[in-house]
Protein backbone atom coordinates (compact mmCIF):
# COMPACT_ATOMS: atom_id res chain seq x y z
CA UNK A 1 0.00 0.00 0.00
CA UNK A 2 2.71 2.22 0.37
CA UNK A 3 4.46 1.19 -3.33
CA UNK A 4 3.03 4.60 -4.75
CA UNK A 5 5.05 6.55 -2.43
CA UNK A 6 7.72 5.28 -3.13
CA UNK A 7 7.65 4.55 -6.58
CA UNK A 8 7.51 8.70 -6.69
CA UNK A 9 10.60 8.50 -4.75
CA UNK A 10 12.79 6.82 -7.06
CA UNK A 11 11.73 3.15 -6.39
CA UNK A 12 11.19 0.45 -9.43
CA UNK A 13 9.30 -1.97 -8.91
CA UNK A 14 8.67 -5.15 -10.78
CA UNK A 15 6.82 -5.67 -14.06
CA UNK A 16 3.03 -6.12 -13.31
CA UNK A 17 3.09 -9.27 -15.85
CA UNK A 18 6.11 -11.04 -13.89
CA UNK A 19 4.30 -9.82 -10.76
CA UNK A 20 1.34 -12.08 -11.30
CA UNK A 21 3.34 -14.86 -11.88
CA UNK A 22 5.11 -14.58 -9.17
CA UNK A 23 2.10 -14.67 -7.08
CA UNK A 24 0.33 -17.06 -8.82
CA UNK A 25 2.95 -19.53 -8.70
CA UNK A 26 2.72 -18.80 -4.49
CA UNK A 27 6.46 -17.36 -4.66
CA UNK A 28 5.88 -14.20 -2.97
CA UNK A 29 3.65 -14.95 0.18
CA UNK A 30 1.46 -12.25 1.81
CA UNK A 31 3.83 -11.87 5.15
CA UNK A 32 5.93 -9.58 6.21
CA UNK A 33 8.88 -9.80 8.09
CA UNK A 34 7.35 -9.51 11.59
CA UNK A 35 4.48 -11.56 10.69
CA UNK A 36 7.60 -13.80 9.75
CA UNK A 37 8.87 -13.88 13.05
CA UNK A 38 5.01 -14.00 14.72
CA UNK A 39 5.15 -17.56 12.72
CA UNK A 40 8.21 -18.77 14.31
CA UNK A 41 7.00 -17.44 17.79
CA UNK A 42 3.75 -19.90 17.37
CA UNK A 43 5.61 -22.64 16.50
CA UNK A 44 9.25 -22.50 18.61
CA UNK A 45 7.76 -19.44 21.03
CA UNK A 46 9.93 -21.26 23.66
CA UNK A 47 12.86 -22.31 21.99
CA UNK A 48 16.07 -20.32 21.70
CA UNK A 49 16.24 -17.99 18.67
CA UNK A 50 19.96 -16.27 19.21
CA UNK A 51 22.70 -16.35 21.97
CA UNK A 52 25.80 -14.00 22.27
CA UNK A 53 28.12 -14.07 25.42
CA UNK A 54 25.77 -14.56 28.04
CA UNK A 55 22.59 -13.40 27.00
CA UNK A 56 20.16 -15.46 24.87
CA UNK A 57 16.39 -14.80 23.77
CA UNK A 58 13.90 -16.83 23.02
CA UNK A 59 11.58 -16.45 20.17
CA UNK A 60 9.16 -15.71 22.31
CA UNK A 61 11.00 -13.26 23.75
CA UNK A 62 12.64 -11.99 20.68
CA UNK A 63 9.07 -11.12 20.04
CA UNK A 64 7.92 -8.96 23.00
CA UNK A 65 10.93 -6.99 22.90
CA UNK A 66 10.53 -6.17 19.47
CA UNK A 67 6.88 -4.86 20.27
CA UNK A 68 8.19 -3.14 22.99
CA UNK A 69 10.91 -1.42 21.24
CA UNK A 70 9.16 -0.59 18.92
CA UNK A 71 6.42 1.16 20.78
CA UNK A 72 9.00 2.99 21.79
CA UNK A 73 10.54 3.81 18.27
CA UNK A 74 6.88 5.23 17.55
CA UNK A 75 6.73 6.96 20.90
CA UNK A 76 9.72 8.91 19.75
CA UNK A 77 8.02 9.90 16.14
CA UNK A 78 9.56 7.13 13.93
CA UNK A 79 6.68 6.58 11.73
CA UNK A 80 5.64 3.87 9.12
CA UNK A 81 7.65 3.97 6.56
CA UNK A 82 10.51 6.27 7.67
CA UNK A 83 14.17 4.85 6.85
CA UNK A 84 15.97 4.46 9.87
CA UNK A 85 19.79 4.01 9.57
CA UNK A 86 21.60 0.73 11.11
CA UNK A 87 25.20 0.06 11.90
CA UNK A 88 25.64 -2.97 14.69
CA UNK A 89 28.21 -5.42 15.38
CA UNK A 90 27.54 -8.68 16.06
CA UNK A 91 25.54 -8.42 19.13
CA UNK A 92 22.40 -10.20 19.90
CA UNK A 93 20.43 -6.42 20.74
CA UNK A 94 20.61 -5.77 17.05
CA UNK A 95 17.96 -8.36 16.68
CA UNK A 96 15.41 -6.48 18.56
CA UNK A 97 16.34 -3.28 17.08
CA UNK A 98 15.83 -4.75 13.40
CA UNK A 99 12.42 -6.72 14.50
CA UNK A 100 11.31 -3.63 16.21
CA UNK A 101 11.10 -1.30 13.58
CA UNK A 102 9.32 -4.41 11.28
CA UNK A 103 7.34 -4.03 13.79
CA UNK A 104 6.13 -0.34 13.23
CA UNK A 105 6.67 -0.55 9.61
CA UNK A 106 9.86 1.34 9.82
CA UNK A 107 12.39 0.32 7.64
CA UNK A 108 16.24 -0.23 8.40
CA UNK A 109 18.97 0.51 6.06
CA UNK A 110 21.76 -1.45 6.75
CA UNK A 111 24.74 -0.17 7.04
CA UNK A 112 28.09 -1.91 7.47
CA UNK A 113 30.11 -1.78 10.73
CA UNK A 114 33.11 -0.84 8.78
CA UNK A 115 31.08 2.19 7.53
CA UNK A 116 32.69 5.58 8.64
CA UNK A 117 31.12 8.71 8.96
CA UNK A 118 31.93 9.68 5.45
CA UNK A 119 29.88 6.56 4.25
CA UNK A 120 26.91 7.18 6.81
CA UNK A 121 26.81 10.72 5.80
CA UNK A 122 26.04 9.35 2.05
CA UNK A 123 23.65 6.82 3.20
CA UNK A 124 21.93 9.22 5.16
CA UNK A 125 21.32 11.79 2.17
CA UNK A 126 20.78 9.03 -0.55
CA UNK A 127 17.91 7.04 1.36
CA UNK A 128 16.62 10.35 2.88
CA UNK A 129 16.46 8.55 6.47
CA UNK A 130 14.69 9.79 9.70
CA UNK A 131 17.06 8.35 11.97
CA UNK A 132 20.36 6.78 12.97
CA UNK A 133 20.78 3.71 15.26
CA UNK A 134 24.03 2.76 16.51
CA UNK A 135 25.15 -0.20 18.50
CA UNK A 136 28.25 -0.53 19.71
CA UNK A 137 30.16 -3.82 21.20
CA UNK A 138 32.53 -2.11 23.34
CA UNK A 139 32.09 1.55 24.97
CA UNK A 140 35.67 3.04 23.20
CA UNK A 141 33.53 2.47 19.59
CA UNK A 142 32.80 5.76 18.15
CA UNK A 143 29.45 6.99 19.03
CA UNK A 144 26.25 7.88 16.78
CA UNK A 145 26.64 11.57 18.54
CA UNK A 146 30.50 11.13 17.21
CA UNK A 147 29.31 10.69 14.03
CA UNK A 148 26.30 12.44 13.58
CA UNK A 149 28.66 15.61 14.54
CA UNK A 150 30.54 15.85 11.62
CA UNK A 151 28.02 15.45 9.05
CA UNK A 152 27.74 18.80 7.67
CA UNK A 153 25.39 18.67 4.74
CA UNK A 154 22.21 20.85 5.43
CA UNK A 155 18.72 19.08 3.49
CA UNK A 156 18.51 15.46 5.50
CA UNK A 157 17.81 15.36 8.76
CA UNK A 158 18.83 12.50 11.43
CA UNK A 159 16.51 13.58 14.38
CA UNK A 160 16.77 10.95 15.91
CA UNK A 161 19.71 9.61 16.98
CA UNK A 162 20.51 6.34 19.55
CA UNK A 163 23.56 5.04 20.57
CA UNK A 164 22.88 1.61 22.66
CA UNK A 165 26.19 -0.11 24.56
CA UNK A 166 25.66 -3.85 24.14
CA UNK A 167 26.27 -4.80 28.06
CA UNK A 168 25.88 -7.31 30.02
CA UNK A 169 22.21 -8.10 29.75
CA UNK A 170 19.94 -7.14 27.23
CA UNK A 171 17.63 -5.02 29.74
CA UNK A 172 20.96 -3.39 30.49
CA UNK A 173 21.42 -2.68 26.97
CA UNK A 174 18.14 -1.86 26.14
CA UNK A 175 16.51 0.34 29.19
CA UNK A 176 13.84 1.11 27.00
CA UNK A 177 12.53 -1.92 27.44
CA UNK A 178 11.42 -2.26 30.87
CA UNK A 179 8.83 0.76 30.47
CA UNK A 180 5.76 -1.01 29.79
CA UNK A 181 3.78 2.22 30.35
CA UNK A 182 4.29 2.08 26.26
CA UNK A 183 1.51 1.47 24.23
CA UNK A 184 1.81 -1.61 22.57
CA UNK A 185 -0.82 -1.98 20.10
CA UNK A 186 1.35 -0.82 16.83
CA UNK A 187 -0.13 -2.51 14.20
CA UNK A 188 1.88 -1.65 10.88
CA UNK A 189 0.03 -1.29 7.66
CA UNK A 190 2.64 -2.28 5.59
CA UNK A 191 1.74 -5.36 2.82
CA UNK A 192 4.37 -7.75 2.07
CA UNK A 193 4.93 -6.29 -1.35
CA UNK A 194 6.17 -2.83 -0.17
CA UNK A 195 9.35 -2.24 0.48
CA UNK A 196 11.23 -4.17 3.61
CA UNK A 197 14.74 -2.32 4.16
CA UNK A 198 17.34 -1.33 1.90
CA UNK A 199 20.69 -3.04 1.47
CA UNK A 200 24.05 -1.38 -0.24
CA UNK A 201 25.72 -2.09 -2.91
CA UNK A 202 29.72 -1.24 -3.27
CA UNK A 203 29.40 2.62 -4.08
CA UNK A 204 30.64 4.46 -6.76
CA UNK A 205 32.48 8.14 -6.16
CA UNK A 206 30.66 8.28 -2.80
CA UNK A 207 26.99 7.50 -4.41
CA UNK A 208 25.93 4.42 -2.21
CA UNK A 209 24.10 1.72 -4.54
CA UNK A 210 20.39 1.14 -2.19
CA UNK A 211 19.11 -1.83 -2.82
CA UNK A 212 15.35 -1.70 -1.80
CA UNK A 213 14.26 -5.28 -1.14
CA UNK A 214 10.17 -6.18 -0.32
CA UNK A 215 9.26 -8.37 2.29
CA UNK A 216 7.68 -10.49 -0.34
CA UNK A 217 10.89 -11.42 -2.35
CA UNK A 218 13.29 -11.61 0.46
CA UNK A 219 11.08 -13.79 2.66
CA UNK A 220 10.44 -16.30 -0.58
CA UNK A 221 14.71 -15.84 -0.91
CA UNK A 222 14.79 -16.98 3.11
CA UNK A 223 12.67 -19.66 2.45
CA UNK A 224 14.37 -20.78 -0.30
CA UNK A 225 17.27 -20.69 1.35
CA UNK A 226 16.67 -22.59 4.05
CA UNK A 227 15.37 -25.55 1.95
CA UNK A 228 18.90 -26.04 -0.06
CA UNK A 229 20.90 -25.15 3.34
CA UNK A 230 18.70 -28.15 4.71
CA UNK A 231 17.81 -25.83 8.11
CA UNK A 232 15.42 -27.14 10.81
CA UNK A 233 14.57 -26.60 14.20
CA UNK A 234 17.47 -28.13 15.63
CA UNK A 235 20.25 -26.42 13.88
CA UNK A 236 22.76 -24.46 15.57
CA UNK A 237 24.39 -21.30 13.28
CA UNK A 238 27.56 -19.49 14.04
CA UNK A 239 27.08 -15.88 12.77
CA UNK A 240 30.50 -14.81 12.59
CA UNK A 241 30.43 -12.59 9.34
CA UNK A 242 29.11 -9.03 9.91
CA UNK A 243 25.33 -8.93 10.63
CA UNK A 244 24.43 -6.90 8.08
CA UNK A 245 25.91 -8.43 4.94
CA UNK A 246 23.67 -9.85 2.98
CA UNK A 247 24.94 -13.45 3.12
CA UNK A 248 24.66 -14.18 6.77
CA UNK A 249 20.87 -12.35 6.67
CA UNK A 250 19.36 -14.75 4.22
CA UNK A 251 21.53 -16.73 2.31
CA UNK A 252 20.32 -18.72 4.84
CA UNK A 253 21.42 -16.47 7.85
CA UNK A 254 20.09 -15.33 10.63
CA UNK A 255 16.66 -15.09 8.80
CA UNK A 256 16.85 -18.69 7.80
CA UNK A 257 17.70 -19.59 10.85
CA UNK A 258 14.87 -17.82 13.01
CA UNK A 259 12.05 -19.05 9.63
CA UNK A 260 13.20 -22.46 10.83
CA UNK A 261 13.50 -22.14 14.13
CA UNK A 262 17.11 -23.05 15.17
CA UNK A 263 19.64 -21.03 16.94
CA UNK A 264 21.62 -18.59 16.33
CA UNK A 265 24.69 -18.01 17.93
CA UNK A 266 26.99 -14.46 17.40
CA UNK A 267 30.41 -13.73 17.77
CA UNK A 268 31.56 -10.59 17.21
CA UNK A 269 35.14 -12.00 16.50
CA UNK A 270 36.62 -14.05 13.30
CA UNK A 271 39.52 -15.15 15.19
CA UNK A 272 39.42 -19.06 15.15
CA UNK A 273 40.19 -19.68 18.77
CA UNK A 274 37.23 -17.71 19.97
CA UNK A 275 35.12 -19.11 17.01
CA UNK A 276 36.35 -22.89 17.53
CA UNK A 277 35.23 -22.78 21.00
CA UNK A 278 32.19 -21.51 20.58
CA UNK A 279 31.61 -24.18 17.88
CA UNK A 280 32.86 -26.71 20.73
CA UNK A 281 30.66 -25.25 23.46
CA UNK A 282 27.11 -24.99 21.50
CA UNK A 283 27.65 -27.93 19.46
CA UNK A 284 27.30 -25.54 15.81
CA UNK A 285 26.22 -27.95 12.97
CA UNK A 286 26.37 -24.75 10.18
CA UNK A 287 28.72 -21.46 9.44
CA UNK A 288 29.00 -19.31 7.02
CA UNK A 289 32.31 -17.55 5.94
CA UNK A 290 34.02 -15.65 3.48
CA UNK A 291 37.10 -17.23 1.41
CA UNK A 292 39.79 -15.16 3.72
CA UNK A 293 38.05 -16.42 7.20
CA UNK A 294 38.17 -19.49 5.95
CA UNK A 295 41.64 -19.55 5.22
CA UNK A 296 42.41 -18.11 8.51
CA UNK A 297 40.52 -20.99 10.33
CA UNK A 298 42.41 -23.62 8.23
CA UNK A 299 46.15 -22.41 8.83
CA UNK A 300 45.12 -21.96 12.64
CA UNK A 301 47.43 -23.82 14.91
CA UNK A 302 44.56 -24.01 17.26
CA UNK A 303 42.41 -26.33 15.29
CA UNK A 304 44.03 -28.93 16.50
CA UNK A 305 42.89 -28.32 20.13
CA UNK A 306 38.99 -28.22 19.86
CA UNK A 307 36.43 -30.69 18.97
CA UNK A 308 34.53 -29.33 15.76
CA UNK A 309 33.09 -32.76 15.25
CA UNK A 310 29.44 -30.93 15.39
CA UNK A 311 29.93 -28.92 12.33
CA UNK A 312 28.08 -30.50 9.48
CA UNK A 313 27.65 -27.32 6.74
CA UNK A 314 29.85 -24.46 5.80
CA UNK A 315 28.55 -22.07 3.34
CA UNK A 316 31.56 -20.46 1.71
CA UNK A 317 30.58 -16.81 -0.01
CA UNK A 318 30.76 -13.27 -1.15
CA UNK A 319 33.92 -14.15 -3.30
CA UNK A 320 35.46 -16.55 -5.55
CA UNK A 321 36.87 -19.67 -3.97
CA UNK A 322 39.87 -21.71 -5.20
CA UNK A 323 39.26 -25.36 -5.78
CA UNK A 324 42.18 -26.22 -3.57
CA UNK A 325 40.80 -24.23 -0.76
CA UNK A 326 37.08 -25.99 -0.85
CA UNK A 327 38.99 -29.30 -0.82
CA UNK A 328 41.09 -28.02 2.33
CA UNK A 329 37.69 -27.00 3.98
CA UNK A 330 36.14 -30.62 3.13
CA UNK A 331 39.40 -32.58 4.22
CA UNK A 332 40.27 -30.76 7.53
CA UNK A 333 37.06 -29.74 8.76
CA UNK A 334 35.33 -33.39 7.17
CA UNK A 335 31.70 -31.15 6.78
CA UNK A 336 30.01 -30.55 3.60
CA UNK A 337 30.83 -27.74 1.96
CA UNK A 338 28.31 -25.40 0.19
CA UNK A 339 29.32 -22.45 -2.25
CA UNK A 340 27.13 -19.38 -2.20
CA UNK A 341 27.38 -16.87 -5.19
CA UNK A 342 24.82 -14.24 -4.40
CA UNK A 343 24.28 -10.65 -4.39
CA UNK A 344 22.67 -8.00 -2.06
CA UNK A 345 20.37 -7.09 -5.50
CA UNK A 346 19.03 -11.02 -5.15
CA UNK A 347 19.88 -13.42 -6.65
CA UNK A 348 21.18 -16.61 -5.00
CA UNK A 349 23.21 -19.84 -6.28
CA UNK A 350 23.97 -22.57 -4.13
CA UNK A 351 26.16 -26.19 -4.70
CA UNK A 352 23.67 -28.50 -2.84
CA UNK A 353 24.24 -30.91 -0.19
CA UNK A 354 24.06 -34.08 -2.35
CA UNK A 355 26.13 -32.65 -5.17
CA UNK A 356 29.27 -34.73 -6.13
CA UNK A 357 32.76 -33.42 -4.46
CA UNK A 358 33.82 -32.57 -7.95
CA UNK A 359 30.29 -30.15 -8.15
CA UNK A 360 30.50 -28.61 -4.88
CA UNK A 361 34.42 -28.09 -5.75
CA UNK A 362 34.51 -26.13 -9.08
CA UNK A 363 31.53 -24.71 -9.11
CA UNK A 364 29.13 -22.22 -7.68
CA UNK A 365 25.73 -24.04 -7.77
CA UNK A 366 22.04 -23.56 -9.14
CA UNK A 367 19.87 -20.89 -8.94
CA UNK A 368 17.78 -20.87 -5.89
CA UNK A 369 14.10 -20.34 -7.64
CA UNK A 370 12.97 -22.03 -10.52
CA UNK A 371 11.71 -18.91 -11.76
CA UNK A 372 15.02 -16.97 -11.53
CA UNK A 373 16.37 -16.32 -15.00
CA UNK A 374 20.38 -16.36 -15.56
CA UNK A 375 21.69 -15.29 -19.05
CA UNK A 376 24.90 -15.32 -20.33
CA UNK A 377 25.89 -12.49 -23.02
CA UNK A 378 28.34 -11.27 -25.14
CA UNK A 379 29.37 -7.71 -25.05
CA UNK A 380 26.80 -6.33 -27.00
CA UNK A 381 24.08 -8.23 -25.18
CA UNK A 382 23.44 -11.11 -27.02
CA UNK A 383 22.62 -14.30 -25.29
CA UNK A 384 25.55 -17.35 -25.35
CA UNK A 385 25.09 -21.02 -25.31
CA UNK A 386 25.82 -23.19 -22.30
CA UNK A 387 29.50 -23.06 -21.38
CA UNK A 388 30.29 -20.16 -23.09
CA UNK A 389 32.09 -17.83 -20.80
CA UNK A 390 30.38 -14.49 -20.74
CA UNK A 391 28.73 -11.56 -18.70
CA UNK A 392 26.21 -12.86 -15.99
CA UNK A 393 22.83 -11.14 -16.28
CA UNK A 394 19.35 -11.78 -14.06
CA UNK A 395 16.22 -11.13 -13.06
CA UNK A 396 13.16 -13.23 -11.47
CA UNK A 397 11.06 -13.22 -8.15
CA UNK A 398 14.18 -11.61 -5.69
CA UNK A 399 16.04 -9.69 -8.20
CA UNK A 400 15.80 -6.10 -7.63
CA UNK A 401 14.63 -3.76 -11.22
CA UNK A 402 16.49 -0.80 -10.19
CA UNK A 403 18.81 1.20 -7.64
CA UNK A 404 16.17 2.90 -5.32
CA UNK A 405 16.79 6.63 -6.55
CA UNK A 406 19.45 5.88 -9.00
CA UNK A 407 17.87 6.87 -12.64
CA UNK A 408 21.21 6.95 -14.11
CA UNK A 409 22.93 4.03 -12.73
CA UNK A 410 19.90 2.25 -13.35
CA UNK A 411 20.08 2.78 -17.24
CA UNK A 412 23.49 1.35 -17.28
CA UNK A 413 22.78 -1.55 -14.45
CA UNK A 414 20.07 -2.68 -15.81
CA UNK A 415 18.82 -3.91 -19.71
CA UNK A 416 15.60 -2.95 -21.37
CA UNK A 417 13.92 -6.29 -20.57
CA UNK A 418 14.62 -5.99 -17.18
CA UNK A 419 17.67 -7.49 -16.67
CA UNK A 420 20.08 -6.94 -13.56
CA UNK A 421 23.69 -6.70 -15.21
CA UNK A 422 26.09 -8.74 -12.60
CA UNK A 423 29.28 -7.12 -13.82
CA UNK A 424 30.09 -11.05 -13.07
CA UNK A 425 31.42 -13.32 -15.79
CA UNK A 426 31.34 -16.94 -15.77
CA UNK A 427 29.46 -19.89 -17.43
CA UNK A 428 26.43 -22.27 -17.17
CA UNK A 429 27.72 -25.84 -17.21
CA UNK A 430 25.71 -28.63 -18.85
CA UNK A 431 23.92 -29.39 -15.59
CA UNK A 432 23.28 -25.60 -14.98
CA UNK A 433 25.64 -24.92 -12.34
CA UNK A 434 27.40 -21.57 -12.69
CA UNK A 435 30.90 -21.03 -12.44
CA UNK A 436 32.01 -17.47 -11.93
CA UNK A 437 35.46 -17.25 -13.62
CA UNK A 438 35.88 -13.33 -13.24
CA UNK A 439 34.13 -9.84 -13.11
CA UNK A 440 34.17 -6.79 -15.23
CA UNK A 441 32.98 -4.43 -13.19
CA UNK A 442 35.77 -2.14 -11.57
CA UNK A 443 35.40 -3.63 -7.92
CA UNK A 444 38.20 -5.01 -5.44
CA UNK A 445 36.76 -7.77 -3.09
CA UNK A 446 38.49 -7.48 -0.09
CA UNK A 447 38.04 -10.40 1.98
CA UNK A 448 33.72 -10.32 0.87
CA UNK A 449 33.91 -6.41 1.18
CA UNK A 450 33.65 -4.47 -2.20
CA UNK A 451 35.83 -1.93 -2.97
CA UNK A 452 35.66 0.83 -5.63
CA UNK A 453 38.88 1.97 -6.60
CA UNK A 454 37.81 5.10 -8.62
CA UNK A 455 36.35 6.44 -4.78
CA UNK A 456 39.64 5.69 -3.08
CA UNK A 457 41.70 7.29 -5.68
CA UNK A 458 39.35 10.73 -5.06
CA UNK A 459 40.73 10.71 -1.99
CA UNK A 460 43.77 10.09 -2.29
CA UNK A 461 44.00 12.66 -5.02
CA UNK A 462 43.38 14.89 -1.82
CA UNK A 463 46.74 14.42 -0.63
CA UNK A 464 49.29 17.40 -1.02
CA UNK A 465 52.08 15.32 -2.81
CA UNK A 466 50.04 13.23 -4.69
CA UNK A 467 50.19 14.11 -8.72
CA UNK A 468 47.89 11.11 -9.88
CA UNK A 469 47.15 7.70 -8.82
CA UNK A 470 45.66 4.70 -9.18
CA UNK A 471 44.26 2.19 -6.54
CA UNK A 472 43.69 -1.72 -8.00
CA UNK A 473 43.12 -5.00 -6.63
CA UNK A 474 46.32 -7.71 -6.14
CA UNK A 475 45.76 -11.51 -5.06
CA UNK A 476 46.84 -11.89 -2.25
CA UNK A 477 46.71 -15.49 0.04
CA UNK A 478 44.38 -14.41 3.00
CA UNK A 479 42.63 -11.82 1.98
CA UNK A 480 41.62 -12.72 -1.45
CA UNK A 481 42.34 -9.51 -2.89
CA UNK A 482 44.00 -6.67 -0.96
CA UNK A 483 43.86 -3.18 -1.83
CA UNK A 484 47.16 -1.53 -3.71
CA UNK A 485 47.36 2.27 -4.80
CA UNK A 486 49.68 3.06 -7.15
CA UNK A 487 50.96 6.73 -7.00
CA UNK A 488 52.63 9.30 -8.94
CA UNK A 489 54.11 11.87 -6.68
CA UNK A 490 53.89 15.68 -7.58
CA UNK A 491 57.55 15.81 -7.49
CA UNK A 492 60.42 12.68 -7.53
CA UNK A 493 61.47 13.97 -4.07
CA UNK A 494 58.00 14.19 -2.21
CA UNK A 495 58.43 11.02 0.26
CA UNK A 496 55.01 9.30 0.26
CA UNK A 497 54.53 6.16 2.92
CA UNK A 498 51.40 3.88 3.25
CA UNK A 499 51.52 5.42 7.23
CA UNK A 500 51.05 8.82 6.49
CA UNK A 501 48.01 7.84 3.46
CA UNK A 502 46.80 5.50 5.39
CA UNK A 503 46.60 8.30 8.26
CA UNK A 504 45.01 10.54 5.88
CA UNK A 505 42.54 8.52 4.60
CA UNK A 506 41.59 7.78 7.94
CA UNK A 507 40.86 11.21 8.97
CA UNK A 508 38.52 11.40 5.98
CA UNK A 509 36.35 8.93 7.71
CA UNK A 510 35.60 6.28 5.02
CA UNK A 511 35.10 2.68 6.10
CA UNK A 512 38.31 1.21 7.19
CA UNK A 513 37.92 -2.00 4.78
CA UNK A 514 38.67 0.55 2.17
CA UNK A 515 42.36 2.03 2.86
CA UNK A 516 45.41 0.50 1.02
CA UNK A 517 47.02 -2.18 2.33
CA UNK A 518 50.29 -1.22 0.04
CA UNK A 519 50.97 1.59 -1.82
CA UNK A 520 53.42 1.92 -4.57
CA UNK A 521 55.42 5.14 -5.98
CA UNK A 522 56.06 5.07 -9.19
CA UNK A 523 57.12 7.88 -12.13
CA UNK A 524 54.13 6.97 -14.58
CA UNK A 525 51.63 4.62 -15.15
CA UNK A 526 51.03 1.66 -17.86
CA UNK A 527 49.15 2.47 -20.50
CA UNK A 528 47.38 0.58 -22.93
CA UNK A 529 47.42 1.29 -26.36
CA UNK A 530 44.61 3.41 -25.98
CA UNK A 531 45.82 5.25 -23.90
CA UNK A 532 44.05 4.21 -20.81
CA UNK A 533 46.06 3.16 -17.53
CA UNK A 534 46.37 -0.28 -17.80
CA UNK A 535 45.36 -1.93 -14.23
CA UNK A 536 46.07 -5.22 -15.17
CA UNK A 537 49.69 -4.18 -15.95
CA UNK A 538 50.12 -2.06 -12.46
CA UNK A 539 49.87 -5.35 -10.02
P1 LIG B 1 27.10 -7.11 -3.68
O1 LIG B 1 26.47 -6.74 -5.00
O2 LIG B 1 27.82 -5.99 -3.02
O3 LIG B 1 26.12 -7.77 -2.78
O4 LIG B 1 28.24 -8.19 -3.98
C1 LIG B 1 27.94 -9.31 -4.74
C2 LIG B 1 29.13 -9.68 -5.56
O5 LIG B 1 30.05 -10.47 -4.77
C3 LIG B 1 28.82 -10.58 -6.73
O6 LIG B 1 28.30 -9.86 -7.83
C4 LIG B 1 30.19 -11.18 -7.00
O7 LIG B 1 31.02 -10.27 -7.67
C5 LIG B 1 30.75 -11.38 -5.60
N1 LIG B 1 30.48 -12.76 -5.13
C6 LIG B 1 29.57 -13.16 -4.23
N2 LIG B 1 29.64 -14.49 -4.01
C7 LIG B 1 30.62 -14.98 -4.82
C8 LIG B 1 31.15 -16.28 -5.08
N3 LIG B 1 30.72 -17.36 -4.43
N4 LIG B 1 32.14 -16.39 -6.01
C9 LIG B 1 32.59 -15.31 -6.67
N5 LIG B 1 32.13 -14.04 -6.46
C10 LIG B 1 31.16 -13.87 -5.54
O1 LIG C 1 28.59 -11.25 -1.63
C1 LIG C 1 27.38 -11.17 -1.45
O2 LIG C 1 26.77 -10.08 -1.47
C2 LIG C 1 26.59 -12.43 -1.20
C3 LIG C 1 27.23 -13.66 -1.19
C4 LIG C 1 26.50 -14.82 -0.96
C5 LIG C 1 25.22 -12.37 -0.99
O3 LIG C 1 24.58 -11.16 -0.99
C6 LIG C 1 24.48 -13.53 -0.75
C7 LIG C 1 25.14 -14.77 -0.74
O4 LIG C 1 23.14 -13.44 -0.56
Amino acid sequence: MFLEQDIQQGYVPFPESRAKQYRAEGCWKSNTHFQMLADSVSRFGDCIAAIQDQKQLTYKQLYDYAIRYGAYLKHKGIRETDFVLLQSPNVIEVFIVIFGLYAIGARPVFCLHGHGAYEIENIARQSRAVGFIKLCGTANEITAVDVCEEFSVPNFQLWFRETILSQETIAGSLPQLKHLNLDTNIQALSSSEDIAFLQLSGGTTGLPKLIPRTHADYIYSIEKSVEVAGLNPQTKQLVVLPVMHNFCMSSPGFLGVFYAGGTVVLSQLTQPRVCFELIQKYKIEQVSLVPAIATLWLNAESLKDYDLSSLKVIQVGGAKLLPSLAEQIIDQFQVKLQQVYGMAEGLVNFTHLDDTNAVTIQTQGKKLSHLDEIRITDHHGQALPINAIGHIQTRGPYTINGYYNLHEINRRSFTDDGFYKTGDIGYLDDDLNIVVTGREKEQINRSGEKVTPSEIEEFILQYPTVKDVCVIGVSDEHLGERIKAIIIPKHEDHEISLKNIRKFLTGKNIAHFKIPDEIDVVADFKYTHVGKVNRQKLG
